[in-house]
């Protein structure tokens, strides 16, 4: 559990142990005492050191000196106090190695933690055995054989002025139990209710009727027929996509692809999650609401960001008609994506040379339970990296753009999300989300059709709806200290013509403004709109330019509910595209710590803007701000609230617009989003000018028009072994044999005192060059 850099000091960003958890455990249920509470853990966590501290022991870290200082180890444990039937969310940090607890916080009865999976398999049980789920039942007949299967979700935003303790919802289906197979898809078989549960009494309190019409049927589900049940499923079709209950054969055409990599990985994972590959150099993380965080991303030793973590995302539903309003999940602050992490499968969902890393998470008991393989690291080959014929002699050199993937997959009820980071070999940093599984589907009557969504299958309304991501950018551009790295928008704009400067009117010009202050800003395409973040001081020797990296914000549509709505009031982060904040500890969550039925953001993105804070030395904060230590959190609750000199958090938010298609049902294609964080005058020439321009001897030949006399007879043939930098590319390749396809000409190089100045000579070139033109133009 060591760093390599020759001193034995376990590194504070190391995962969390079971035997941690175990040591803070104890000592919170020690403080209790024995008074007659129980304990309900809900998550547990390293306390991440306090970022003026944790950059101190970086900065020794990397040059390789003992650090001065060590911060403590701690740990983060949230659990429900329980006692006379009263729960009480609390939270400890604990000291695990001076066996002390450093403070304990007692949340208002607002604020809704996230579900366990322990609340979320409460739902079915307190249904079955309600008897208004019953009476409910009861309006419809199902087929036989047909069961009932519920999932539940959050309940979303209340309505307003709706005041209520904590509720779940659940929307209900029922599974063709003649199949004998428990993966027969539900999906298909959606029912026209949906039953809230209080969670602290397992009781349902009601049981929701959808409307189940066209647009022009209205917004409200048709009074019940209590004398004459509803047939249900009657033209309904299965929607399976398991294997053996596929309806179509599998296509035989596809012929395998392998992974190899018969010299093993390039990269390496030493103890306590360091990770090194290809002069890239940082540290996983896991965590139970984020799932995988990068931590102190370096490249040659120079820092890039401090931490990088994907933290939040709402996906609000479309449909108008009560109760599906409240259809709208922050699958980070309501569930944990980290919590729902898939446990990954050598072969399955990530190929190659694998490494998994486990997790310890707290069950209920808070005791630890080991995830395992909740993140898949791998290389990956990205096609051309960079590339370069020149005409005149038609040679060609090649390179690979080589990624390295961090990737971890999170099932939240029917939707599958894939996040990674993508680290290549050109300095670049790939930000992916990848949406996946099967969409959210209500009833619809037969033979009707909805502006609200979209028929998928009979009976079956595949709902409208965004998913809208925002990413937690912790810059720390070549250098750790505060104030040292700024944010910068540049644009691209037409210049109007003028006869002095701009005579032909083709001119543009790039303008640069600082983010000085929190606030916000939008993508703008028209304009080009790049955020770079840059050291403030370190110039980039070749250009001049401020040191720094950049990314361009998606210009994907924001979150389209009523700025008057709850759906709107609960996400304010999903208004824009980007968001700058001032660092404080602990402060990762876009839409506020509490998303769970919180009826609006309460400590999110806009709040932390409100605050004011700034990011220049010597201008003054434009709330009610006075200057502050940058990074501590202040004791005072009153001033967290105050703006003060910060270094600059950067939030980039996109998504998607989900309307669904037919090809998604039954189950989705991915929908793929990337941003990309680059190099910008970071380096003094393209960083991956030194990757070997290797020829892979393993591709084949294939021939065309079932021509068997190249192939092997399998697999195609081997080319002979010259490299992708060969000066012979012209005759021993089939591309680019006739470099006059480019146009430019093929002469030799001249030297420009044998360029013939004599009317004579002029003649003869001229002739020449004509020739020439006229010989290619006739190929
Ligand atoms: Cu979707």
């Amino acid at each position: 559990m060591a760093f390599d850099h020759g001193f034995t000091i376990p590194h504070p960003l190391r995962p969390l142990s079971a035997d941690e958890l175990a040591k803070a455990r104890a000592l919170v249920v020690k403080a209790l005492g024995g008074d007659g509470s129980t304990l309900f853990f809900r998550s547990a966590g390293i306390d991440e050191p306090k970022r003026t501290e944790l950059v101190k022991f970086l900065a020794a870290e990397h040059e390789g000196r003992n650090p001065e200082v060590v911060p403590a180890r701690q740990v983060r444990l949230l659990y429900d106090v329980i006692k006379d039937g009263k729960a009480q969310l609390t939270e400890a940090v604990v000291d695990v190695d001076a066996g002390a607890i450093r403070g304990t916080k007692a949340f208002a009865p607002r604020c809704q933690t996230s579900y366990t999976a322990h609340e979320f398999g409460m739902f079915q049980e307190a249904c079955i055995s309600s008897e208004m789920f019953k009476a409910a039942l009861e309006e419809f007949t199902l087929p036989e054989n047909f069961v009932i299967t519920i999932d539940p979700w959050p309940y979303g935003g209340p309505d307003v002025d709706e005041e209520i303790p904590r509720y779940m919802q659940g929307l209900v289906y029922a599974r063709d139990k003649s199949k004998n197979n428990d993966d027969s898809n539900h999906y298909s078989y959606p029912l026209p209710i949906i039953p809230v549960m209080d969670v602290a009494t397992k009781k349902l309190v009601r049981v929701d009727r959808l409307a189940t019409g066209g647009r022009e049927d209205g917004l409200y589900p048709s009074p019940v027929d209590k004398t004459k049940p509803k047939k249900l499923f009657e033209h309904s079709s299965p929607a399976e996509y398991v294997p053996e209950l596929l309806d179509r054969p599998f296509r035989t055409d596809l012929k395998p692809i392998n992974v190899t990599q018969p010299e093993g990985a390039s990269f390496k994972v030493h103890g306590d999650n360091l990770v090194e590959w290809q002069k890239w150099r940082f540290r996983v993380g896991f965590t139970l609401r984020e799932g995988a965080v990068l931590h102190d991303v370096t490249y040659d030793n120079r820092p890039i960001l401090y931490r990088l973590s994907f933290s939040e995302m709402t996906v609000p539903y479309g449909d108008p008609r009560p109760p599906f309003q409240r259809k709208q999940a922050f699958d980070f602050g309501d569930g944990g994506i980290g919590r729902a992490a898939n446990n990954l499968k050598l072969g399955c969902d990530c190929l190659g040379a694998i490494h998994y890393f486990d997790a310890v998470m707290a069950n209920p008991e808070g005791h630890p339970d080991l995830a395992r393989n909740v993140i898949c690291l791998h290389e990956q080959d990205n096609g051309i990296g960079w590339k370069h014929t020149n005409f005149r002699t038609g040679r060609a050199v090649v390179t690979r753009l080589r990624e390295l993937v961090v990737q971890f997959v999170a099932t939240l009820a029917n939707y599958e999300y894939v996040f990674a980071y993508k680290l290549d070999t050109a300095g670049g940093i790939s930000v992916e989300t990848r949406a996946t599984g099967i969409v959210s589907v209500v009833p619809i009557d037969e033979g009707k059709t909805s502006g609200y969504g979209n028929v998928v299958s009979p009976g079956v309304l595949a709902q409208n709806h965004q998913h809208v991501f925002a990413v937690r950018i912790d810059p720390a551009v070549d250098s750790y200290a505060d104030g040292d790295t700024a944010v910068v928008l540049e644009e691209s704009h037409p210049v109007p013509m003028n006869p002095d400067t701009n005579p032909y009117g083709n001119a543009y010009e790039i303008r640069r403004r600082r983010v000085e202050r929190a606030g916000f800003e939008d993508a703008e395409p028209r304009f080009n709109r790049v955020l770079r973040l840059e050291n403030a001081y370190k110039k980039n020797e070749v250009s001049g330019k401020n040191v720094g990296y950049k990314l361009v914000p998606n210009a994907t549509q924001l979150l389209l509910a009523d700025d008057r709505s709850v759906q709107a009031a609960r996400a304010p982060f999903a208004k824009h595209h980007l968001w700058f904040t001032g660092h404080r500890d602990g402060e990762y969550w876009a839409a506020g710590e509490f998303t769970n039925q919180a009826p609006h953001e309460e400590g999110g993105v806009k709040a932390m803007v409100e605050r004011g804070d700034w990011f220049v030395d010597g201008i003054d904060g434009v709330a009610n701000g006075t200057n502050g230590t940058n990074g501590e959190v202040a004791h005072d609750v009153d001033d967290e609230k105050k703006g003060q000199l910060s270094t600059p958090v950067v939030w980039n938010v996109f998504g998607l617009t989900h309307n669904p298609r037919v090809e998604d049902w039954p189950v989705m294609p991915v929908e793929i989003h990337q941003f990309h964080i680059r190099p910008a005058d970071f380096f003094t020439s393209n960083p991956a000018l030194d990757i070997p321009s290797t020829k892979n001897e393993s591709s084949v030949l294939i021939p065309c028009c079932d021509d068997k006399t190249e192939s092997n007879g399998v697999n195609g043939t081997h080319q002979s072994s010259t490299c992708c930098s060969s000066t012979s590319l012209r005759t021993d390749s089939t591309v680019q044999r006739n470099p006059v396809n480019h146009l430019q000409g093929t002469g030799p190089d001249v030297d420009p005192k044998d360029i013939p100045v004599s009317p004579t000579k002029e003649k003869r070139r001229l002739s020449a060059t004509l020739s020439n033109l006229f010989s290619w133009k006739k190929d």
